[in-house]
């Protein structure tokens, strides 16, 4: 039997909102937990090892973390309908990096600082302790606002215009992953409430485009615990891991390693290094209540260092 596809997201997740919407468009049903917005988030990282970030994908006892690496997953999975058109991968990888960058950062302080009085005290007091930083005050809040309202005025024109020549999707006649990675960066800007509907006036290509995307939809999908998603994974065992492609700097497949975002939410998973090439690096571990997990990221944007005894007696003191 077929693994389910389970997804563990929160519904004003705008990562999330970017595997919810990959998978209407390739029509996969999948089980929904919903994960708390905020720590502590216990079962799920009691799958991933420690990583905290929202959404993640459990295939059994195979978790997939970030959705560049869900996406990867979903499509050798179900290649039906790609989001990697033969003809510009590059392109909609290098637009999706922009677009999660430069355009969601600005995006997303414009968002929060404007509908703060929407959203809970304590969102704001664990992402700031996510990123080692103090608790933002109001005024700080609305200052980032202010600051970054003209920046995001200065990038909406640049999706306008790759929609100029009357194209269907970003990159032609063919949906990519840069239409995914804009999609929810649009999505977060208005999803909390209308108050920022207004910066969208005039840009009526992209109005368009944000429907043909809305109208996939988000796949037919039922809701699962998370105490049933922990029991199956510890009634599953993992995939045996495809070939690995080191480079000669990489440590060596089957030692210990951590592995950490490189950018925020930084803390460490580790475990026995299990596959490396240029796409992925996973690792596997074990536990008394879940058996053998395997826990899979993206190798950009992931650091991989081999584990030292201070790290590994750090991890085993808290
Ligand atoms: N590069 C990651 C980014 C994921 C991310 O930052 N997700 C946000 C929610 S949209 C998050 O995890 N925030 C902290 C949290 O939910 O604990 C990906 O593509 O999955």
């Amino acid at each position: 039997m077929t693994p389910e596809i389970i997804l563990h997201h929160y519904d004003f997740s705008n990562y999330s909102e970017k595997v919810r919407v990959a998978m209407g468009y390739k029509s996969i049903a999948w089980k929904s937990v919903i994960v708390p917005p905020v720590l502590p988030k216990p079962a799920l990282v009691a799958l991933t090892g420690g990583y905290r970030r929202v959404p993640v994908l459990q295939i059994g006892a195979d978790i997939y973390c970030d959705t560049r690496l869900i996406l990867r997953e979903l499509e050798r999975r179900c290649p039906d309908r790609t989001y990697y058109p033969y003809d510009c991968v590059g392109a909609a990888n290098a637009i999706s990096s922009w677009a999660e960058t430069t355009f969601l950062r600005s995006v997303m302080l414009l968002a929060w600082g404007r509908n703060h009085d929407l959203m809970p005290r304590e969102l704001f007091e664990d992402r700031a302790a996510m990123r080692g930083l103090p608790t933002p005050s109001r005024a700080a809040v609305e200052h980032a606002a202010a600051r970054n309202a003209p920046l995001v005025r200065a990038q909406l024109p640049f999706i306008e215009n790759m929609l100029a020549d009357g194209r269907r999707w970003i990159c032609g006649e063919n949906f990519s992953v840069a239409d995914l990675a804009i999609y929810h960066t649009i999505w977060f800007l208005t999803d909390r409430s209308d108050r920022l509907v207004h910066e969208l006036d005039g840009y009526t290509k992209l109005a368009a485009w944000m429907a043909r995307v809305l109208d996939l939809g988000h796949g037919a999908h039922s809701e699962l615990d998370a105490a049933a998603a922990l029991t199956i994974a510890a009634a599953a065992t993992p995939d045996a891991p495809r070939d690995s492609h080191p480079h000669i700097e990489d440590p060596p497949i089957g030692s210990a390693v951590e592995i950490r975002p490189n950018d925020y939410a930084r803390d460490a998973v580790i475990g026995r290094l299990d596959l490396l090439d240029d796409d992925e690096v996973s690792v596997r571990m074990s536990s008394a209540a879940l058996g053998e997990i395997a826990v899979h990221f993206p190798r950009v944007g992931f650091d991989v260092r081999p584990v030292t005894t201070t790290t590994q007696r750090l991890a085993t003191t808290g």
